[in-house]
């Protein structure tokens, strides 16, 4: 989330305003790109495939490639029109140069005649370029191809004619620039991820995605094609793929309402989680915003108006909420919007007003032709409906046990919990840690003055399978909220997170390197994404990594993180030139290090890599937390297989 500071102090205000555009990109890249770590750099990538999308969405392209080359630049390929080569009169350059090298032209420097439709994307393509050690555009257009290459953003010489093509289309290849990003290296699976979700996003599109950096088994380049047919709906049924189904099948709807573009698919599951992922112009908008609105509304009316008519809630004795409507419900909401207005802490909620009642009336229309349509499917859900209510009935007052005491104020800290001094929350840490015997070592070996710690019993409840009651009885839980000091809960959302009175800003999950500490970080994590995402979205949640290995030898040690680390020290120690076998220690639990060993490793802010946990895809996340806490096991062990990082040591 850092500017590169040395930047920022070498240019004063004054001196800002005088400069141009593409020196203002690269001076102040997060301004454009969010951060210049590895999220900006791959944001780099989906900022040249939005173009390509715009294209497609205009009805002039259906196949989008994407390599990541040898040397990890990125080389981007659409079957679209290809950008317009001629002269462009204002700027005396061609219209490729540009879209290239001006800020803020993307495709809409001359409204008439060269606005790529829809202009729904981010900030073009020319802060790629500007943040691109080189790039090169080559046009396949009118039966030419024409080139261009900048460095840095400028261009090396005009647009040029360099041959005849009988296609049309742009490539672009770019190579980030490695004195602004602080990692240069790709992420196959992010983009994979991405593009699958464009994919389902943009139905009828095909997006491929190749990687030149490697070879699997058989010689071939890992190389992966995403293409959606059924869109939005398919997209649940993946989310939703090791969940099992309330009703047969996923309810569908695509159109226009009031000119604007709303895709709307759900699914009820017997789970009690609320998965409902909303984007606007294929943006993940997680703060969710008025199509969000819009989509609640649509729902709950039309289905408390089946349910009323129902008869079927003649009986109960309380009130259904908002939120009954809701469990174990996964929906997807996407509307396409021209001018959107984010809002929120992360820009990521739509503001725009007009859109609550087009989605809400899509909405409404698809669902209430489907309930006429499946008498069975409405039955279930309405039943449902009826459960969660009294679920949460039971849920409100176990919530409120737990709530009750941290209102009371120190006695209601947990007993377990070793809290530290200070009691400024930014300048504290909590460290949840497996097992009351590790949770000892960390308590004597802390700074006391600004780490707590709090050792967490065994397995702690698997969230993704109980319901909402059982997650506020349980022990371990309770204990996080009381000693996070987070409440739940207000008049309109039951489930709203109240962050006000957080007593601290990093909260560090502790786990054994083996197997079981694995296991155990991912039920912490399913709770943090289910119940406080929050937390993950604020950047509060970090995972320690204590070391897997201690290598002696006389007098000297080294810890190592990983079997070539390992290796190395080995080497290095034996190296020093005498016979004898260097004694190697692997640590299999933190319980095994004493308190001045994980304060060196761990815990010691000096020494310390802290992971922080952050959501690059909710939908892929939904998808997995679902998949990996779930009944069935099959995708599990594949999941498991290709990631596991302790099976050889364990085995
Ligand atoms: C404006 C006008 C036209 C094409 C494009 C933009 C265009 C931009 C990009 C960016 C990546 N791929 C693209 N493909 C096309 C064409 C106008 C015309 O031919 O009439």
């Amino acid at each position: 989330m850092s500017d590169n500071s040395e930047n920022k102090e070498k240019y004063g205000a004054d001196s800002i305003q005088s400069l141009e555009g593409m020196e203002h990109v690269r001076m102040r890249p997060s301004m454009y790109i969010g951060d210049i770590g590895i999220r900006g750099l791959h944001h780099l990538v989906y900022e040249v495939i939005d173009n390509s999308i715009d294209e497609a969405l205009a009805g002039h392209c259906d196949e989008i490639k994407v390599w990541i080359n040898e040397d990890n630049s990125i080389t981007v390929e659409d079957n679209g029109r290809g950008i317009p080569v001629d002269m462009h009169k204002k700027e005396g350059i061609s219209a490729l140069e540009v879209v290239m090298t001006k800020i803020g032209a993307g495709g809409k420097f001359d409204k008439d005649s060269y606005k790529v439709s829809g202009g729904l994307h981010g900030v073009g393509v020319s802060v790629v370029n500007a943040l691109s050690k080189s790039l090169k555009a080559v046009v396949h257009r009118q039966g030419k191809v024409w080139q261009q290459e900048y460095k840095k953003g400028k261009a090396d010489y005009p647009a040029k004619e360099v041959g005849t093509s009988e296609k049309t289309g742009t490539i672009v290849t770019f190579m980030p620039d490695d004195t602004i990003f602080e990692v240069g290296t790709y992420n196959y699976d992010t983009l994979a991820s991405r593009l699958r979700e464009l994919s389902y996003l943009n139905h009828g599109i095909k997006l491929e995605l190749t990687d030149m950096r490697s070879v699997d088994d058989e010689g071939k380049h890992i190389h992966q094609l995403f293409y959606s047919d059924r869109g939005l709906e398919e997209f649940v049924e993946y989310i939703d793929e090791t969940r099992e189904r309330l009703i047969e099948k996923v309810i569908h709807m695509e159109g226009e309402r009031d000119g604007i573009p709303v895709e709307v698919a759900l699914v009820y599951n017997t789970s009690f989680n609320e998965n409902i992922h909303s984007y606007v112009n294929n943006i993940n908008t997680h703060e969710g915003g008025t199509h969000l609105s819009g989509f609640r509304r649509g729902l709950t009316n039309t289905l408390k108006k089946y349910a009323e008519a129902s008869g079927m809630l003649d009986k109960l004795k309380f009130e259904i909420a908002g939120d009954d409507f809701r469990e174990g419900l996964t929906a997807i909401v996407s509307v396409k919007v021209q001018e959107p207005q984010f809002e929120g802490q992360t820009k990521t909620k739509l503001g725009n007003r007009e859109i609550v009642a087009p989605v809400s009336q899509a909405v409404s229309e698809m669902l209430t032709n489907y309930l006429e349509e499946n008498p069975k499917d409405a039955h279930q859900i309405v039943q449902k409906v009826i459960l969660a209510a009294t679920a949460r009935h039971a849920a409100r007052k176990a919530r409120e046990m737990v709530q009750r005491k941290t209102v009371m104020g120190g006695s209601g800290l947990p007993g377990k919990l070793a809290d530290c001094s200070e009691k400024d929350p930014s300048l504290c840490e909590l460290f949840l840690v497996e097992g009351d015997s590790a949770g000892g070592t960390a308590k004597q070996g802390r700074d006391r003055f600004f780490q707590a710690i709090l050792p967490l019993r065994g397995k702690i409840l698997n969230v993704e399978k109980a319901m909402q009651h059982k997650i506020f009885e349980n022990e371990e839980i309770k204990n996080i909220y009381t000693g996070l000091g987070v409440t739940v809960g207000t008049e309109e959302d039951s489930k709203a997170l109240n962050l006000d009175k957080l007593r601290y800003h990093k909260v560090v999950i502790m786990c054994d390197a083996d197997v079981d500490g694995s296991h155990i970080e991912t039920l912490i994590l399913t709770f943090f994404f289910r119940h406080m995402k929050e937390l993950i979205e604020n950047g509060y949640i970090y995972i320690a990594t204590p070391p897997l290995y201690l290598v002696k030898k006389g007098g000297k040690q080294h810890y190592a993180w990983d079997d070539d680390q390992r290796d190395r020290y080995i080497r290095d120690l034996r190296g020093a030139g005498s016979e004898s076998s260097v004694n190697v220690q692997r640590y299999k639990g933190l319980g095994e290090m004493n308190a001045e060993q994980l304060w060196d490793t761990t815990m010691n802010p000096e020494m310390r890599t802290l992971r922080q946990v952050t959501i690059e895809n909710a939908a892929e996340c939904d998808h997995v937390f679902s998949m990996l806490m779930g009944d069935d096991v099959p995708p599990r062990r594949a999941f498991i297989e290709a990631n596991a990082k302790y099976a050889k040591i364990d085995a």
